[in-house]
């Protein structure tokens, strides 16, 4: 076992410093009230008896924010249709949740009592129907052709709920004010602390080099902590009008309302088989919801649910489709997997679906349809580079893992004594993302090094495997290395960590930076070797792999439960195996939330029902099977590193595979189709329904 890094070691013994830690001087503290409704005109915000409850200091509205600037938006689909970014409601609110008022306070409790004492009327309005503000369409061969001439079709839709990221600690911000330079260090529980730094400015306009960005420790994030949100602005524009420190917390209830969600896509599609199995065509349909405003990374789950498809199958002609809509709802982001769990699952669905009509093996008719390790690099028509790895083989060592022959025989004896056991399988592919990362490295003449990055870290043990990155190509023991991540003033600008990029790309600029620093040490430069890399990948690394579980459902009470779980993964090049581990488990964990338990739900008015853990289930340990893990390597040619993505591998693989499984259990039944979560109360209404029907 290496010992910890020391940020891990302060984590374990309390003295991490989250946003809520950060030494502040007299701070004022932030409230919001909450537009109440999903849409309607404001007609009454009266704010005199906030004003008048002790300790609030001050109260501002759409008003006094109108001016600020908007927050920029990755187009990785064209968008028709801008959506606004207020940072406080307007003349009207969009959804429920959206900040109408921000109350300033001497205390947390000052605040809040400060925000129920505001007088707002709303004149609720009809619910507007969903817009389509962006769309992209891929077509390649002859679709119309391929389908007349089929010998089977197969079609499926998933519905996948939306989530709610959840990470532990929730979106926090701390302003430290310091008038005499009139300039502000921020500590942000962000992904991304320089666009932080440059988002801000712009919004704001500020000059930049007067914010400073700390994302020291971040407790958690998957997505939802990469974007800038509305409250953070309204936290650091208040610093700077009151001229005092401010910090914002929110509550696990803010996190429900107002923090964004992930899934809700909807996908349809269509497989056409020849009689052989050979997969002729695909068409796909993916819409992804929006919500009311539109975060930097809205549109990526648009994008990856659709530019993903056909994963790595040869599909002779393909026409697939993305929208993306938005909806009076909370705002939806990236949530780990971010796209790739939607685009995955249709298309598993599809050939597990197929398996059945052709009564073929499911893995066999996807060793069958994958494309061959000497077929890559493989460009798709929607884009993609798919630029190492053998698929095949991923399926193959998923079969002997599993040992799969004995378990479809153990599947079969229990099934003919009346037990609704399955097997699902999954393939799947994990784009990383691409573009560039920083890094600089220091060597000192005692022999120390010192390496910064513009990557971050929200618990993946990064400073762990940047460690490693250096040690080994300098040559330093672990312990003459210190890494510093996430502060703007003491790192190169970067990118940070999202898009399962951080190893891949940041990783790969620690190493180019010590390759170079150790050549110019043997070059015999003496004295102090600064080396600053700005590093960019070839494109992007296609992390894959292959995902079985066996399923049992109580006949009784419709609870299911996932007797065995098997992942097998290519990362390419494997930095750290723990922190691999982890993240394959974990994201099996956060996987099986979606297929089992997690949704949150809204009434027809637009009200969220899901407001609270006690609404909305999360997967806890006991809920978490034994999962068994085997690795694969294949090297990406894309990065220096040879590394590739790794972080959403569970939450991409586990829900379709346990989806297939389910649907495997139910087969004798007649049950074909149904909707994540797959709850004990919707499995037993299922099976309840089906028996009926037999009876009859
Ligand atoms: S969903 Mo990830 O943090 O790009």
């Amino acid at each position: 076992m290496t010992s910890p890094m020391p940020s891990q070691t302060a984590r374990l013994t309390g003295r991490g410093c989250y946003a809520a830690d950060a030494p502040l001087d007299n701070p004022l503290h932030l409230a919001f009230l909450r537009s109440p409704v999903a849409a309607g005109a404001i007609e009454t915000l009266e704010c005199a008896d906030a004003l008048d409850v002790d300790g609030v200091v001050a109260v501002h509205i759409g008003g006094n924010v109108a001016h600020l600037g908007a927050l920029s938006v990755n187009a990785v689909i064209p968008v028709s249709i801008p959506l606004p970014y207020p940072i406080l409601a307007q003349t009207r609110v969009d959804a429920v949740g959206q900040p109408v008022a921000a109350v300033l306070a001497e205390t947390p409790t000052a605040a809040a009592d400060g925000a129920e004492a505001i007088w707002l009327d709303i004149a609720e309005a009809t619910l507007p129907p969903p817009r389509t503000i962006a769309q992209q369409h891929w077509q390649s061969g002859d679709c119309d052709a391929a389908f007349a001439k089929a010998a089977h079709v197969v079609s499926a839709s998933i519905a996948h709920p939306r989530l709610a990221p959840s990470p532990m600690e929730p979106r926090g911000i701390a302003v430290r004010f310091d008038a005499a330079t009139q300039s502000a260090t921020i500590w942000h529980a962000t992904q991304t602390p320089h666009r932080t730094r440059s988002e801000l400015a712009r919004i704001l306009s500020i000059d930049p080099s007067r914010l400073r960005v700390i994302a020291r420790d971040v407790g958690g994030a998957f997505g939802m902590k990469a974007s800038l949100y509305p409250e953070e602005v309204l936290a650091v524009w208040a610093a700077f009008h009151h001229q005092r420190s401010v910090r914002w917390i929110a509550a696990r209830s803010d996190e429900f309302l107002s923090a964004t969600q992930g899934r809700g896509v909807q996908s349809s599609g269509a497989l056409a088989l020849d009689k052989d199995g050979r997969f002729l065509a695909l068409r796909a349909q993916t819409t992804a919801p929006l919500g009311h405003w539109l975060p930097n990374s809205g549109l990526i789950p648009a994008w990856n649910s659709a530019r993903i498809l056909p994963s790595g199958y040869i599909v002779g002609a393909l026409d697939i489709r993305t929208e993306a809509q938005t909806v009076p709802l909370g705002p939806t982001g990236i949530y780990r997997g971010a796209g790739r769990p939607e685009a995955n699952a249709l298309m598993e669905r599809l050939v597990d679906k197929a398996a059945r009509v052709l009564e073929a093996d499911p893995l066999d008719l996807r060793r069958q349809n994958l494309l061959p390790a000497d077929a890559l690099p493989h460009r798709t028509a929607t884009g993609n580079t798919l630029e190492s790895g053998d698929y095949g083989a991923a399926i193959d060592l998923l079969a002997r893992e599993s040992a799969y022959a004995a378990l479809r025989a153990e599947r079969d004896r229990r099934r003919a004594e009346g037990a609704l056991v399955g097997i699902g399988t999954a393939f799947y592919l994990e784009p990383s993302g691409s573009g560039w990362e920083s890094a600089r490295v220091t060597l000192h003449p005692d022999g120390h090094a010192d390496i910064a990055s513009g990557s971050s870290s929200q618990g993946q043990a990064r400073q762990q495997s940047y460690t490693r990155i250096a040690a080994d190509v300098l040559g330093f023991p672990p312990e003459q290395i210190t890494v510093q991540l996430a502060d703007t003033a003491k790192c190169p600008e970067g990118i940070g960590a999202l898009a399962s990029r951080a190893t891949a790309i940041g990783g790969s600029a620690v190493h180019v930076a010590c390759t170079r620093a150790r050549a110019r040490r043997e070059a015999g430069e003496t004295g102090v070797i600064t080396v600053e890399e700005r590093y960019e990948n070839t494109g992007q690394a296609w992390g894959h792999g292959a995902c079985l579980v066996m399923v049992c459902i109580d006949t009784e009470t419709g609870t299911p439960t996932l007797e065995r779980a098997f992942c097998v993964d290519d990362a390419g090049i494997v930095i750290n195996a723990d922190a691999v581990m982890g993240q394959i488990i974990g994201g099996f964990a956060q996987g099986l939330g979606e297929a089992l338990m997690e949704a949150v739900r809204y009434d027809e008015d637009g009200q969220l029902l899901t407001g609270s853990f006690m609404d909305y289930a999360m997967p806890r340990a006991a809920d978490i099977p034994q999962v068994h893990v085997a690795k694969l390597c294949s090297p990406s040619p894309t990065n220096a590193l040879g590394a590739k993505g790794v972080g959403e591998a569970g939450t991409i693989s586990a829900p379709i595979a346990i989806l297939n499984g389910v649907l495997d259990a139910l087969a004798p039944l007649g049950i074909t189709d149904l909707d994540m979560p797959l709850t004990s109360c919707s499995l037993w209404h299922a099976i309840a329904q089906a028996l009926t029907k037999k009876d009859l």
